[in-house]
């Protein structure tokens, strides 16, 4: 059991796949499959092109899955070299004397199945050509072709990196010149992204650089507050590494003058106040929108959604102290905000949200430096980030450097050219980024987590449980979600969870401050008539919004603001006794 749980956990990473892998149950039951054949060797998607030595298959489908990224082979992998244990210690990769020594160049030549593949690890170069080719969907790999492992090993490698390293230490055919390893500690220096921090695999990486990446639907509606390391992450730049000993935040456009404060400061002078609030992408259920028409941007699933308990200073009280006074507002309309992360330009991220919600006492906003009780991770804006609940999360701005009271809007790109909404009929020849508001607060949305797309259920099961998520911008609480099994025909209306505890009313935030989300869930009885089920949900808020029914009335050239009723289709598979 332990295997099993092991696998299908393993099943779902694959992060440079862009491709998504729910775990339906069809491809749960499909890993399961790849992990128990897995002794009888030689699988039958092998290509057994002639190589002249052979290798046994467990290697290949170990190495691949640590360089591919895929959880399935990996799996594979581990559960056979078990059973089959060798002596080759790790030793042996750096030992191995009397190879030859080969420069960057020449290993740069061998980037194809026809020149060979080499890689180099640690002064090592090795001949991957045989593995490559002996492995389904081992195109990904040419990724590292001609170049270093250790940028891929850093982001990939989490499990059993030992044993991973025994399986290359097969393919070692030199070793790579003084110089050319010392250059290559210098390439790595150069990267913007190389220090990155390290993600969880599970996630599903819809870019690697800037890094943008999504937790498994499933797994978001496991929990109502959203365990930092799966909440969503959503970088446009290499995230910057902000000492929060010297660390200052400018606050500057007020009569008081500049006030610079320390994190110290900010958890010093100010009161703490915790909120828990959801944040969302506006390309969130963007690729829902491409299946209507390509659209420009990440190709988000339905989990650029997460939702946490943030802690830090209100907005309110650091502009209070820095001089706000009602008067202000007869000239000041919006709050920028400047992040520290950098192009290479030196242009930095930015934002702004209007004044009303930056200092109203019921706004909520938070110069938070708390994400579920700890500091905040580095991927989400260490040391202090701006939290605007109910506002689409690019308001939200990370590491952030500067506010800015204004006149203006933040004139950054982001704010002026990117995240606004437009006609199903605008495109990229006619598109006036000046004709449209920038997005702020989001409108109502919901999505099913379970069952996934494509799933698989027996006829013979009595109910279906469907869960998923439901929430509203400008703390609009979801008052109700709708879920029909038959494509939209009938309805049902679904049990709501609002924390992490309590369930039902006794649980309502208060009106106007609904921040956070709700999870909903609903056992209904199978319909046994069905061939096939059309899972759809939708959600009201308390303004009775609605989501509108289908998506190409609100598609839009950026896949913004994607929030139609979310459909799933289920097979229903038949029973034995009836087929
Ligand atoms: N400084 C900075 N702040 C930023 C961003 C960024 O790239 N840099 N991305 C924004 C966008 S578009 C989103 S959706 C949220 C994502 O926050 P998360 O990564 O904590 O989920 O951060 C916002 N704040
Ligand atoms: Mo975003």
């Amino acid at each position: 059991m332990l295997l099993l749980r092991r696998c299908l956990s393993l099943a779902r990473f694959s992060p440079l796949n862009s491709q998504r892998h729910q775990v339906s149950p069809t491809v749960a039951l499909c890993a399961v499959r790849l992990c128990s054949s897995s002794g009888g060797g030689g699988g039958g998607g092998e290509d057994q092109r002639s190589y002249q030595h052979t290798h046994r298959p467990r290697w290949r489908h170990a190495l691949a899955g640590l360089l591919a990224g895929s959880g399935a082979v990996l799996a594979y992998g581990l559960h056979n070299h078990k059973a089959e244990q060798e002596d080759i210690s790790v030793q042996n990769l750096k030992k191995r004397s009397g190879l030859p020594i080969y420069s960057q160049e020449e290993v740069t030549k061998h980037r194809s199945l026809e020149n060979g593949v080499w890689v180099t690890y640690k002064g090592g170069v090795y001949d991957i050509t045989e593995f490559v080719a002996m492995h389904p969907g081992g195109e990904k790999i040419l990724l590292a072709a001609g170049g270093a492992l250790e940028p891929f090993w850093a982001l990939y490698a989490v499990h059993n990196q030992e044993h991973v390293l025994e399986i290359l230490s097969e393919y070692k055919v030199g070793e790579l010149s003084v110089e050319d390893q010392k250059k290559q500690q210098a390439i790595k220096s150069s990267d913007p992204y190389a220090s990155d921090p390290e993600r969880h695999p599970v996630l599903h990486v819809n870019s690697l650089k800037p890094f943008n990446a999504e937790p498994p639907p499933e797994i978001l509606t496991d929990s109502y507050v959203t365990p930092s390391a799966f909440f969503f992450k959503r970088n446009h730049l290499p995230v910057p590494h902000v000492d929060p000993a010297t660390y200052q935040l400018r606050v500057e456009g007020l009569p008081g003058g500049v006030l610079t404060l320390s994190l110290e400061d900010l958890k010093t002078r100010f009161p703490k106040h915790t909120i828990t609030a959801t944040l969302q992408c506006a390309g969130n259920r963007r690729s829902e929108m491409n299946k209507v028409k390509q659209v420009k941007g990440l190709n988000w699933g339905i989990a650029a959604i997460s939702n946490a308990t943030w802690s830090g200073a209100r907005l309110r009280d650091v502009l209070l102290a820095a001089g706000y006074r009602p008067d202000v507002a007869q000239w000041a309309h919006h709050v920028q905000f400047e992040g520290l992360d950098k192009d290479v330009t030196g242009t930095t991220y930015g934002a702004s949200i209007p004044i009303n919600k930056a200092i109203s006492e019921e706004g909520d906003v938070l110069l938070a430096y708390e994400m579920n009780g700890e500091d905040i991770p580095l991927d989400h804006g260490f040391p202090v980030r701006a939290v605007v609940p109910g506002v689409v999360g690019a308001r939200n701005v990370k590491w952030l450097g500067k506010i800015v009271v204004s006149a203006e809007e933040s004139s950054s790109h982001w704010q002026q050219n990117d995240y606004k909404g437009f006609s199903p009929g605008t495109d990229w020849d006619t598109v006036d980024f000046k004709s449209a508001p920038a997005i702020q607060e989001l409108p109502i949305q919901s999505a099913i987590t379970t069952p996934a797309d494509g799933a698989t259920i027996d006829r013979s099961v009595e109910t279906v449980t469907v869960k998923g998520y439901a929430w509203s911008g400008g703390g609009r609480e979801v008052v109700r979600v709708d879920v029909s099994l038959d494509g939209g025909k009938t309805w049902q209306v679904a049990q709501l969870r609002g924390s992490e505890e309590g369930q039902g009313p006794e649980s309502s935030p208060p009106p106007g401050r609904a921040w956070a989300w709700k999870l909903w869930e609903i056992t209904a009885p199978f319909p046994h008539e069905a061939e096939e089920l059309e899972i759809v949900c939708k959600a009201v808020d308390s303004s009775y919004n609605a989501q509108p029914d289908t998506v190409s009335p609100i598609w839009n050239l950026r896949g913004v603001l994607s929030n139609a009723w979310h459909r799933v289709k289920v097979k229903v598979r038949e029973d034995e006794r009836e087929a």
